[in-house]
C-alpha cells in the first residue's frame, strides 16, 4: 500500500508543488464513447420533478380518449409557485411539465388546436400553464423540461404525415416561446384507440418510421442545441426499462441504440443495464411517481410513497448513477396536495440526516498503486472534495484497491463511489472489505459505479474499509470516496 497518512491540507501542499515542478506522466486516454457537458450537468442535477397534470385531473383517468371537452380543465386555486417552493425545498433541480398527453389537450394557448386551454374557463380561457410553470421554475432555480405526447388521441390526422407537421409546430411553439428547455421526454406509449376528431377507432402506426424523428430533432436541435432528448432509445436519455424507480445495480451509461427503438418489447433488461463497450452514451433515466398513478386521483390520497420509500428510491436511481424523475401529481385545485408536499418534507429530511457528515474527509487514505507514482492522481484525490481530481492507475492496470482509515471504529450506513466518467466509464467489479478482528473481511461484491455509486453498508462497524476494484475496462479512475 502506499501510504499517505499526511493530513490533507499538506497534500494539497504537496501536490501544488508537484505539479509546479514537472508532471511524470500524462493522464489516462479517454476511453469508450463519453458524456456531453450536457449530459454532464444533468447527472449534477440528480433530481428532477415530472408534474403530470391536465383534463385526466379532472376526469379521473390516466388516458383520456380525446374526446373530453375542454370545458372540464378547471384548477380553481392553481399555483405554480406552490409546486415550485416545494420542489425547491425537497432539492429538484429541474421540472418537466406534461405540456400535452395522450389526449391531446394542450396546456398552453397552441395556436394550431381549439383542444387546449384557451378554451377551458381556466382564467377565462388566458390561462397559460407552460408559461406559469416555466417562469416560476426558474424564479426558483429550477430548470424547465417538457413533455408532449407523440400519440395524440384527438387530432382526427393522427397516423397521417400532417399530424407530424402539427406535432412539430407545437413543439416550434414549446421551444421558442417558453424560455431555455434542459430536457424533451418522448413518451412511447401507443394504445392504438382513441376519439380521433370523432372515428372513436383503433389505429396502428409504423412506430420506427411514422415521426421520422430525425428530422424533429434536429428541427429541435436548431431552436435549442443544449436540449436533452429523452426517449426509450435516446440519443441523450434512455428509460430504464420500468417505471417502479428501479435502476440497475448495473447500469451502463454505453449502449448500442440500433438494438432499440420506441415501442420494441423486451428490451427492458438492455435498457436498465445498458452495455459495457457499447456504441454511445446514453444513460438511463429513473422515472416513477409519488402515487400509483401519474395524474391525481383523490382515491389515491392515502398511497403516497413515505419518505423512506422515495428514499429508497433515491438509493436504486441516484445511487445507481442515474437521476430520479419523481412525479408529483396536482389535484383538482390546482395544487400539490398536502400528503404528497409532507412525503416531500420528510424524504428530504432524511437525506439532509443520511448524508450530513462524511466521515471519509476527515480519514487517511492510502492505495494499492497509483498512476507513476505521480501526486497528480494519487488516493489523496477520493477525498479531496474535488470533483475534478481522481486516483487512477497505470495503463493496463485494471485491478487495484484502496483504503480508507477512519480516526477511531465507526458504525457505516453507506459507501459513495464516484468515476471520473468525463473520461469514460470503466470499472466492472469490485469487492468491500471492511476490517474485523483484525482482518479485511469480505462484505459484498459490486459492478459498475459510473457517476455515482450508493452502497448500503447496513450499520457496519468497523475502523477500515477497502475497495477493490476487480474488473475495469481501462485503467480505473475514481474522483470521490464518501463514508456516511
Ligand atoms: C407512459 C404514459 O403512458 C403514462 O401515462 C405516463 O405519461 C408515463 C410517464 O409514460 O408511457
Amino acid at each position: 500500500m502506499k501510504n499517505l497518512f499526511l493530513p490533507l491540507a499538506i497534500c494539497m501542499f504537496l501536490a501544488n508543488i508537484s505539479c509546479q515542478k514537472e508532471n511524470k506522466v500524462n493522464p489516462p486516454k479517454p476511453f469508450g464513447p463519453l458524456p456531453s457537458s450536457e449530459q454532464l450537468a444533468w447527472y449534477e442535477m440528480e433530481m428532477n420533478a415530472f408534474i403530470h397534470f391536465t383534463i385526466n385531473t379532472f376526469t379521473d383517468k390516466e388516458w383520456g380518449f380525446g374526446d373530453e371537452s375542454p370545458e372540464l380543465f378547471n384548477p380553481t386555486s392553481f399555483d405554480a409557485d406552490q409546486w415550485m417552493e416545494t420542489l425547491e425545498q425537497a432539492g429538484f433541480k429541474g421540472v418537466i411539465l406534461t405540456a400535452k398527453h395522450h389526449d391531446g389537450f394542450a396546456l398552453w394557448p397552441s395556436a394550431y388546436t381549439e383542444h387546449s386551454i384557451k378554451n377551458s374557463p381556466f382564467q377565462s380561457g388566458n390561462g397559460d400553464i407552460v408559461k406559469s410553470v416555466s417562469e416560476s421554475a426558474t424564479e426558483h432555480g429550477l430548470k424547465f423540461g417538457v413533455y408532449l405526447s407523440p400519440w395524440d388521441r384527438n387530432r382526427s390526422d393522427y397516423g397521417e404525415p400532417s399530424y407530424v407537421e402539427y406535432y412539430r409546430n407545437q413543439l416550434r411553439e414549446l421551444f421558442t416561446g417558453y424560455g431555455p428547455i434542459f430536457e424533451m421526454w418522448f413518451d412511447g406509449a401507443n394504445g392504438g384507440d382513441g376519439y380521433y376528431g370523432g372515428s372513436n377507432e383503433k389505429r396502428t402506426i409504423d412506430r420506427r418510421n411514422y415521426y421520422d424523428w430525425p428530422t424533429t430533432l434536429k428541427m429541435v436541435d436548431s431552436m435549442q442545441p443544449k436540449v436533452l432528448f429523452f426517449s426509450d432509445a435516446g440519443p441523450d436519455l434512455r428509460w430504464v426499462g420500468n417505471e417502479r424507480g428501479i435502476g440497475g445495480k448495473t447500469h451502463w451509461n454505453t449502449i448500442t441504440p440500433d438494438t432499440l427503438f420506441a415501442g420494441k418489447s423486451g428490451i427492458e433488461n438492455l435498457l436498465q443495464h445498458g452495455t459495457p463497450g457499447g456504441t454511445h452514451w446514453i444513460p438511463a433515466e429513473v422515472n416513477v411517481s409519488i402515487r400509483p398513478g401519474w395524474f391525481y386521483h383523490k382515491a389515491e390520497d392515502s398511497l403516497v410513497r413515505t419518505p423512506e420509500n422515495l428514499f429508497q428510491r433515491y438509493l436504486t436511481s441516484v445511487g445507481r448513477g442515474s437521476t430520479l424523475l419523481l412525479n408529483i401529481p396536482p389535484d383538482t385545485r390546482g395544487l400539490f396536495h398536502e400528503n404528497d408536499v409532507k412525503a416531500l418534507k420528510g424524504f428530504r429530511k432524511i437525506l439532509d440526516s443520511v448524508f450530513q457528515y462524511d466521515m471519509a474527509k476527515s480519514s487517511t487514505v492510502m492505495a494499492s498503486t497509483y498512476r507513476g507514482d505521480d501526486f497528480r492522481f494519487s488516493p489523496i484525490n477520493l477525498i479531496d472534495e474535488n470533483d475534478e481530481t481522481y486516483w487512477t492507475t497505470d495503463d493496463g492496470v485494471t485491478s487495484a484497491s484502496f483504503e480508507i482509515e477512519l480516526d477511531t471504529e465507526r458504525k457505516l450506513n453507506y459507501l459513495l463511489l464516484q468515476e471520473y466518467i468525463q473520461l469514460g466509464q470503466r470499472v466492472a467489479a469490485f469487492d468491500i472489505y471492511t476490517w474485523q478482528n483484525n482482518q479485511w473481511k469480505k462484505l459484498g461484491s459490486e459492478t459498475t459505479i459510473g457517476y455515482k455509486r450508493i452502497v448500503p453498508l447496513n450499520g457496519i462497524k468497523t475502523s477500515k474499509i477497502k475497495i477493490e476494484i476487480s474488473e475495469a475496462l481501462a485503467c480505473p479512475l475514481i474522483s470521490n470516496v464518501g463514508l456516511y
